[in-house]
């Protein structure tokens, strides 16, 4: 049996984390690592004492959280992380089907796809299906790989995980796992996975400029990591290291930092 850990981003979740966390099989996980930012509705404290481990992250966003979760258990790694949502969406009784076949040695990468499973009518906002169906389709079309979701709930390999330097800060996360996964030559699968209307107030997809934001930097992260994307990229910074050195600069520091080394 390989260690699992788990890694939840929750931010003011106050009124769902104690039924996620009580819901996630026990017998399956070894650390539940919920990574907080500033809430203000007593999320860390109602997390600890169900029994998480609780980390402050003062950077906002959904990838700095993962990204300090992860810096959490680099002291002891272990052999599979999950991410899930704190809002009660996911379903992680479903986590045994989810890291079966990583588990079994046969991906180093499963997305819980909610498109392939039982989606309760309204639980994800029409602009989030319509932007998850278009990146999948460019992905498609620029990496040949078919996803399905983009969905939050998943089980990745500690050592191929690594293999990725997962960088962004915010929405790109799970786009950038999912793209640098088939860069390199990962092994991924699916899964049907569940998913519900959340509990308590949206923080991304039902917010206008959470939207915005999500589905601006989710289509640029799908292009960033095609070779043309790093023409782009190079182009930019060449074309900004004259006139905008020092900002240039402080951006690749950032981009640095932001880095998961673990
Ligand atoms: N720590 C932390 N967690 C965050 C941040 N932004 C979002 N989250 C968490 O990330 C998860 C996803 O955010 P949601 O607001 O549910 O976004 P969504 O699922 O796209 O939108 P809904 O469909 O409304 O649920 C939730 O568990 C949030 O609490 C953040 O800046 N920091
Ligand atoms: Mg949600």
């Amino acid at each position: 049996m390989l260690t699992v850990d788990v890694v939840i981003p929750a931010l003011n979740e106050a009124s769902s984390i104690v039924l996620v966390l009580d819901a996630i099989p026990k017998r399956l996980v070894r650390r539940i690592v919920v990574v907080d930012n500033g809430s203000t509705d007593g999320t860390p404290l109602v997390a600890e004492r169900a029994g998480a481990i609780v980390v402050s992250e003062s950077r906002r966003g959904y990838g700095s959280a993962c990204m300090a979760g992860l810096v959490r258990l680099a002291t002891d790694p272990p052999a599979v992380v999950v991410f899930l949502d704190a809002d009660f969406s996911d379903h992680p009784e479903e986590m045994e089907s989810l890291l079966a076949a990583v588990c079994e040695g046969n991906a180093d990468l499963v997305i819980g796809s909610r498109a392939r499973g039982n989606l309760e009518p309204g639980a994800l906002a029409p602009q989030a299906r319509f932007g998850n169906r278009l990146a999948c389709f460019l992905v498609m079309k620029l990496y040949g790989y078919r996803y399905t979701d983009l969905g939050p709930f998943r089980a990745v390999r500690w050592d191929a995980l690594r293999r990725l330097e997962m960088s962004d800060a915010t929405y790109g996360w799970t786009i950038e796992m999912q793209v640098k996964a088939l860069r390199h030559r990962l092994r991924v699968a699916e899964v049907p996975v569940s998913y519900r209307r959340r509990i308590g107030r949206s923080k991304i997809t039902g917010t206008v400029t959470g939207s915005v934001g999500a589905g601006a930097k989710i289509l640029w992260t799908v292009f960033r990591y095609t070779p043309w994307g790093r023409v782009v990229r190079e182009g930019w910074r060449r074309a900004t290291h004259g006139r905008l050195w020092g900002e240039s600069r402080r951006e690749s520091a950032r981009q640095r930092a932001n880095r998961v080394v673990v």
